[in-house]
């Protein structure tokens, strides 16, 4: 065991209600631009301070990698973290936001856990163990039909001014699929796959702390982890997320 679920549950608690200290008086919140379209508030700025001095007290062998302040240290083995993914929904007042820690080691995501405090849900997993949403094992849906299909995605590559931007790929999935969701948190999308609430999700553009976590709490509760021609690994510039069972189906539209 390389470091004790129950700790990261407490530490990642703790930064969860660091996070709704700010979340819940959100008049007074601090927000800038780190680029256009690209928003940083004093919360997302204060849960990883704290996270990175928890993490890095209990566990002083391992480096640090996280979205606001970057890297340190050791970064063979690291933590990988968003301090709040989904910070325009969380500046918004909306709900569909969370912290997203992963241990990865020597390039393998070994330990993942989202937590999304505005809904009080806590997913985690452990490489070759399964996956748990708020203590009970979760798996991936059985959808096997790609036209009755709920499917999710993101736009972060609108955001990044990217011209390959999938509104093409939105419109051909779409019209394949029965239900179509846009929630805004990467990490929380693909615990959505890794609970059966949606079958698909694919997204572009994004960096490993987005999806570092999430990937592997979506492939230990059964869930394919490919890029867009279906090939296995975790690519953030090209992340697609499936049951599995419809994988064949949606890859041709990808
Ligand atoms: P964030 O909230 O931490 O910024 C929404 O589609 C997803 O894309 C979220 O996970 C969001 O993370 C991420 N995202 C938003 N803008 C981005 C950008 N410019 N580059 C990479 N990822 C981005
Ligand atoms: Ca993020």
């Amino acid at each position: 065991m390389l470091i004790s679920l129950d700790v990261l549950e407490k530490v990642i608690r703790e930064a969860g209600s660091i996070a709704l200290t700010y979340f819940n008086d959100l008049k007074n919140l601090q927000v800038n631009m780190k680029s256009p379209r690209d928003f940083v508030t004093e919360a997302d700025v204060a849960v990883e301070a704290f996270l990175k001095e928890r993490l890095s007290l209990e566990y002083p062998q391992f480096g640090f990698w996280g979205e606001e302040s970057g890297q340190s240290a050791n970064q063979a083995s690291r933590w990988v973290v968003d301090p709040i993914d989904g910070t325009h929904s969380f500046s918004k007042g909306q709900y569909f936001w969370g912290i997203s820690v992963a241990l990865e080691i020597d390039d393998d995501i070994k330990v993942g856990v989202v937590y999304a405090p505005a809904l009080n849900d806590y997913y985690a997993a452990e490489k070759g163990k399964g996956a748990c949403k708020n203590g009970v094992p979760i798996s991936v849906s059985n959808e096997t039909d790609l036209a009755n299909a709920m499917v999710g995605t993101g736009f972060a590559c609108i955001r990044s001014f990217s011209s390959e931007n999938n509104l093409q790929r939105f419109c051909r999935i779409a019209g394949n699929t029965s239900g179509q969701r846009r929630f805004g948190s990467a990490a929380l999308d693909l615990c959505l796959v890794a609970d059966g609430q949606v079958d698909a999700y694919w997204e572009q553009e994004l960096n490993l702390y987005d999806v570092a976590a999430g990937a592997l709490i979506a492939s230990e509760a059964g869930a394919t982890i490919t890029d867009f021609k279906g090939d296995s690994g975790l690519f953030p510039k090209q992340i697609l997320a499936t049951n599995g069972k419809i994988l064949d189906q949606i890859l041709p539209l990808m």
